[in-house]
């Protein structure tokens, strides 16, 4: 009987605390949004080098749906079927906001050249990569500026990288534009 007394309590106490721990990760991710991977919204985006477009998920839109959206123009011209080169992620990969990056063609065999450029990540994402997988034969580099001029600061500091779980204190948080090999 004691022991099914104490067990209860425990229980009682284990819920509680972790309630208190929901509570204050809510508040926290609200009030200080600027870390690895508590970005704001966590929202989750896909970007289209070849069109330029961007749309995102949210409670209308499924991520199924943004892929559709921004593969197609605004001219009319009709759908493609892009590849999915790369993801980038707020926090640690699979962490956080993320921004699913599509181009036309899987990366060439080449590392050197350029495969894809998209330019500026968009609001969501800016200033916010921490960690980014590739796909499609593609390897990466991230730049602090938009359209990734030389110069810029950049991760890699030369050449293009594979999936990386966190792009180091001198380039978290700063990503604007993201360039394909
Ligand atoms: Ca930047």
């Amino acid at each position: 009987m004691r022991r099914v007394l104490i067990g209860t309590a425990a229980a009682g106490v284990l819920l509680t605390s972790l309630l208190t721990a929901t509570s204050a990760t809510a508040a926290e991710a609200t009030s200080t949004p600027t870390d690895a991977g508590s970005s704001q919204l966590q929202l989750h985006c896909v970007a289209d080098v070849d069109t330029g477009l961007t749309a995102c998920a949210d409670d209308d839109t499924t991520i199924a749906e943004a892929r559709i959206a921004v593969a197609g123009t605004s001219s009319g011209l009709a759908l493609r079927s892009p590849v999915h080169v790369a993801t980038i992620y707020a926090g640690f990969l699979g962490q956080g906001g993320s921004l699913e990056i599509q181009a036309g063609a899987d990366c060439t065999v080449s590392k050197t050249n350029i495969d894809w450029t998209l330019g500026n990540v968009g609001s969501a994402m800016n200033d916010e990569t921490s960690s980014f997988q590739v796909y499609g034969n593609c390897r990466v580099a991230v730049y602090d500026a938009a359209y990734c001029p030389s110069g810029s600061a950049r991760y890699p500091s030369t050449g293009y990288a594979g999936t990386t779980n966190y792009v180091g204190d001198a380039m978290n948080d700063r990503t604007t534009c993201v360039r394909g090999s």
